[in-house]
């Protein structure tokens, strides 16, 4: 590893160089362009981000899920440098190449199910859903989509619509795009212990009554949702609303944009419970952090769209399909679904230890390296946005970087890199469990 693995503070965060970057950003860049961290970085590497004043800080992120076989992982590096000096860009829709070809070559073998599978790259999570819901409709030949309560799908106008919370994704960005509707999910620490069949009964019982499955192109769903607040729906919710989905002409959309590659202990989520979407979705983890998306699903649904109906110029760029190629094999012959489950195990051990002690960690989730806390004002499930606001500055301060999530903003979410090493994650918890101890 090029960085020392060991957290390491050499001034005071931000440090003088972020300041005087920050003060850059303020007057070059609108302030609708949020920052969890002050410090601007200047290199990454196994599990530090080091800043621009030489602050070597714990990375409990990975960029959102993005840089899961680390940042600058050695096989990304070394496939990037090459493509990058043999060309840039051709447009796969002018000039093909096999970068392309060899990704969705791979994505059709490692997506849950052994049927005939098409993939289309593109460049964002958002793209790519948006994109999922057009090949949906293209082969339905319905208009109607179904999302979820809490679900997150992007930015752009569809997705907008697709996306439940209003605070800061949507608020007077609308109108937004039609035929979107939303129904109840799976939230075991909120559901009262509705089981997944229930919870999946519930929600077809509404999507039945107030869509119908004749109008209905397709369901989106994240696996396990992710800023929503790292919500895993109970046992069976998946596989009952998936065989629904399938019993009646209806699309079954998976959005493994942040739950894909590794991330939550399998290769995919839902591998868990072996169900298998017609579509799924990915992006970020995909490719060690350039910037690439893919849908990938059953090839009669994906040969749907007319010729010349799915592109833009950019997708699947040749550097961005030669790091995703990488990440691939890193992750396969590093063993980092396994090294997911062994992060879960440590981590959750320790939160739970914590949350003995302590009745404001209302809930610990999640799986693999994928694992969050929901925090609650003491001895009630009331969500408690400001002590997770608050821990989460108490670990910035002192070179953690963690980010929160939740539609109630009160979920302190860990997403480290797989490539973090132990003693990296213990030194991180300790700093979790004293903020803890320190705020009231
Ligand atoms: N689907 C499940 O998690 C992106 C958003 C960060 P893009 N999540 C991080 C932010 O505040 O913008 C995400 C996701 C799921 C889709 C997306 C969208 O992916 O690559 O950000 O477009």
């Amino acid at each position: 590893m090029s960085l020392e693995q060991k957290r390491r503070l050499v001034t005071e965060l931000p440090g003088p160089r972020s300041q005087e970057l920050m003060e850059r950003k303020l007057a070059a860049v609108p302030g609708g362009v949020g920052t969890t961290m002050l410090v601007f970085a200047a290199r990454a590497a196994g599990g530090i981000v080091v800043d621009v004043d030489g602050n070597h800080l714990i990375d409990l992120g990975s960029g959102i899920a993005v840089t899961t076989v680390g940042a600058s992982a050695p096989r990304v590096v070394a496939a990037v440098t090459e493509q990058v000096a043999a060309f840039t860009h051709t447009c796969f829709m002018v000039t093909p190449y096999d970068g392309y070809v060899s990704v969705a070559e791979t994505l059709n073998r490692v997506t849950p199910g052994d049927h005939d599978k098409r993939t289309v790259l593109f460049n964002s999570g958002a793209e790519a859903v948006e994109n999922a819901v057009k090949i949906a409709r293209a082969h339905t030949g319905k208009d109607a989509v179904v999302v979820f309560d809490h679900a997150y799908h992007g930015r752009t106008n569809l997705t907008m619509a697709m996306t439940a919370k209003n605070m800061p994704y949507k608020h007077g960005f609308g109108p937004f795009a039609p035929e979107v509707y939303r129904a109840p999910g799976s939230y075991p620490y909120r559901d009262n212990g509705l089981d997944g069949r229930a919870a999946a009964a519930r929600a077809i019982d509404q999507i039945e009554k107030q869509i119908g499955a004749d109008n209905l192109a397709a369901c989106v769903i994240e696996p396990i949702q992710g800023e929503g607040g790292f919500i895993e729906p109970a046992e069976g919710f998946l596989p009952a609303l998936a065989a629904w989905c399938r019993a009646n002409g209806v699309v079954f959309v998976a959005d493994e944009v942040q739950t894909g590659f590794a991330r939550t202990g399998d290769m995919f989520a839902c591998d868990r419970e072996k169900v298998i979407p017609d579509l799924i979705v990915t992006a970020k983890g995909i490719a060690g952090g350039l910037p690439l998306s893919a849908v990938t699903g059953r090839a009669e649904i994906m040969e749907a769209p007319h010729a010349g109906g799915l592109g833009g110029t950019y997708g699947g760029n040749p550097l961005a399909c030669a790091a995703a190629l990488a990440a691939i094999e890193t992750i396969e012959a590093d063993g980092l679904v396994a090294r997911a489950r062994e992060i879960e195990a440590a981590v959750i051990s320790r939160l739970r230890r914590l949350q003995v002690e302590d009745n404001r960690l209302g809930d610990v989730r999640g799986r693999g390296a994928m694992l969050a806390v929901e925090l609650v004002r003491a001895g009630t499930a009331e969500p408690d946005p400001r002590l997770a606001r608050d821990v989460a500055r108490y670990a910035h301060q002192r070179g953690v970087i963690v980010l929160t999530c939740g539609t109630y903003g009160n979920v302190l979410r860990f997403l480290p890199p797989l490539s973090i090493s132990d003693d990296l994650l213990d030194d991180a918890f300790d700093v979790l469990a004293a903020a803890f101890g320190e705020i009231r």
